[in-house]
This record gives structure tokens, sequence and C-alpha cells, in this order.
């Protein structure tokens, strides 16, 4: 009885040692410790013993049970590290690796000048401020002093959604909206996209940007407005830069003008960028017609006011010397690279 015990312990043994998957350390665990199990067999076969050596076995198994659970619970967690270990293993991240290498964007030429004209303007003291895209006729055309009937109101022109609804053709209705809600003085600029029914070509896109000033208080006039106008074309194309004043039209100033710049890249002279003009046409402007004011609850009689306005596309053209607008809108990493 003891060698079969014996026997069976190193039989536990060896096999134990041998074992290299948890499934088949299982099956041992079964074959010598379970109900049908070698040991218990031995147990059951306790009744031939004789009564006086019944305790030396019944101990002699009780040990030999201790002795292979013991070396099983040993084996299954060398296994289980193992396991563990050879994971982790295969998952080892090497930090020295040489990482993807994702091309850090830049700031579209557009968004540089926008950020570029708020910053000169914060710097005078105008805060920035915006409005809705899509706009009344009433905000985008009424209050602005542009009648039924003015040619700008066309459809040819404008993008209705409705009769009454438009995409803003011009920021001027966010102006309307200010006036309306704010008591001068007033000094803002808006940027922003607007909506115009073209088609694309070189120098013409659907949707472009620009960028509206407004300044409304007591005692504004026109020498006013020259003179911010000269501070900011020399902040924004050097301080070499003249300013020149051509009389115009527009429905929501008056007296209106154009600006032109002299050319930042032949100083005047003439060249390929200004055409031989020695000129580059900047911007439109004028002092806020007295009927804009009223329209949006501010007595011209007391205040006066001062706008000038431009499209974002164009300067940057002009600046960069970009000679076809639709490239500003293809997002070619290559071109936008370069700004
Ligand atoms: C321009 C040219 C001239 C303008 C006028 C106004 C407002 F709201 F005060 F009436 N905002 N912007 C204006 C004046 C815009 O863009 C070429």
């Amino acid at each position: 009885m003891k060698d079969k015990i014996t026997g069976i312990t190193n039989e536990a043994k060896s096999a134990i040692q041998e074992v290299s998957e948890l499934q088949a350390l299982n099956d041992i665990r079964v074959k010598y410790l379970g109900k049908k199990g070698e040991l218990t067999l031995v147990l059951r076969g306790m009744g031939e013993v004789s009564p006086e050596e019944r305790p030396v076995i019944g101990s002699l198994i009780n040990e030999a049970k201790e002795v292979i659970e013991n070396l099983i619970k040993e084996k299954e967690e060398n296994l289980r590290n193992a396991e563990l270990n050879e994971q982790l293993k295969k998952e080892t991240i090497d930090v020295t690796f040489p990482s993807k290498q994702r091309g850090v964007g830049s700031i579209h030429p557009i968004t540089k000048i926008i950020d570029e004209v708020k910053e000169i303007f914060l710097g005078l003291g105008y805060e920035v401020a915006d409005g809705p895209e899509i706009e009344t006729a009433h905000y985008n055309f009424d209050q602005l002093n542009t009648p039924l009937g003015h040619p700008a109101r066309d459809l040819q022109d404008t993008f209705y959604i409705t009769d009454d609804i438009v995409l803003r053709s011009q920021t001027s209705p966010v102006q309307a909206r200010v006036m309306e809600k704010q008591k001068p003085p007033i000094k803002i600029i808006c940027p922003g996209a607007v909506y115009r029914s073209d088609s694309v070509d070189a120098t013409h896109s659907p949707v472009f940007h620009q960028i509206e000033g407004l300044v409304i208080d007591k005692h504004i006039t026109m020498a006013d407005l020259k003179g911010t106008l000269e501070i900011f074309a020399k902040k924004c194309l050097g301080e070499n830069t003249k300013i020149r004043f051509r009389p115009h039209h527009f429905p929501f100033t008056e007296p209106s003008a154009e600006a032109d710049v002299s050319c930042f890249v032949c100083g005047g002279n003439g060249c390929r960028v200004c055409k031989g003009e020695g000129w580059i046409e900047l911007l439109g402007c004028g002092m806020v017609h007295p009927n804009v004011l009223r329209n949006c609850g501010i007595s011209p009689e007391e205040y006066s006011g001062f706008a000038f306005g431009f499209g974002v596309e164009r300067i940057a053209m002009a600046k960069y010397g970009i000679d076809d607008m639709r490239l500003l809108y293809e997002n070619d990493v290559r071109f936008l690279k370069q700004f």
C-alpha cells in the first residue's frame, strides 16, 4: 500500500514537471486527485488494510494529496506567469521606433490676411463683430439704403432662399445689426464669407470673404476715414505705401470713394502686379448714408460715421502674387504650404 502511494506520488510529480499547458495540468489534477482519481481509489481500498495500519496509511494518503496539490498549484502559477510574459513580449512597444510622419498644416492665406487685419484694427481700438450668413433682405438691403429695384438686389446677383431671405452678399448687415443694438461710439470690423451669384473664373467665386469696417461717433469726418485707411494700408502693405481716393457710388455711403494704394511691388513705377498703373485698387468706402443711420435708430443730426469694405481674396492675391483665385479654394497642400 505504501509503495503504491509512493509510486502514484512519483508518477504525478514527473507528470507535473513535464506538463507545459494549463489544460493538460488540469487533466493531471483530475487524474490523481479527482473523484475517480488514483489517490481517491486508494482511499476506497482502505477496507483491506488492517485496523492498526489504517491511520498510518490514511495520513500517508493525505500527505501525498497535499504534496501533489502544492506541486500543481506551483506549476499553475509558473505556467500563468509564462503565458503573461509571452503576451507582454508580443505587445512590447518600442518607444525608440521612428513614428509615422504627419505633415503639420499651415494657416490658409485667407485666414492669414483676416488675422493680420484683425490685429491691426484691434490695435486701433476696434472690436470684431459677426452675424448670420443667411440674412433677411431687410438687413442685407433695406436697412442699407438699397431699395427694391436696385440692381444689387437682382436675382442675377444674389442667392435668394425665399423672397425675403438671402445668402448675405456683403458683411454690412452685421454692421446694421450692431448699429441697431449698440449706442455710438461704434468701432467694429466684420470679417466673413459672403455670397454672390457669379461663375467661377480666375477673379470670381460665388463664395468669397470680405472685411468691412464701421466707425460711428460725434464729429466723424472723411479725414478720419482717410487717416484710418492710410494707417491700415501702411501696416498691411508696408510703411512706404501711399493712398489715393477716387469718387465712386455705393447706396449705403455718401459721399463714396474707392481707395487705391501705391503698388507695393514696384513702389508706383508700374509693373506686372499693378499692370503698369503704379496703383492697385484696395477697397470701397465712404461716409455712412444718413438713411442708413436713421434706419438703424441713430440720429444723423447727432452722429456721423465712415465705413469701408474689401475682398480678402483680392488682397491675398495682390499681396502673395497669386494670379488665379481658384488656387485659394483647391486646398492643394503644395500650394498652401508656400504662405
Ligand atoms: C463697402 C464700401 C463702402 C459699408 C457700409 C456699411 C454700413 F453698414 F455702414 F452701411 N458697411 N460697410 C461699405 C461702404 C462697404 O464695401 C465695398
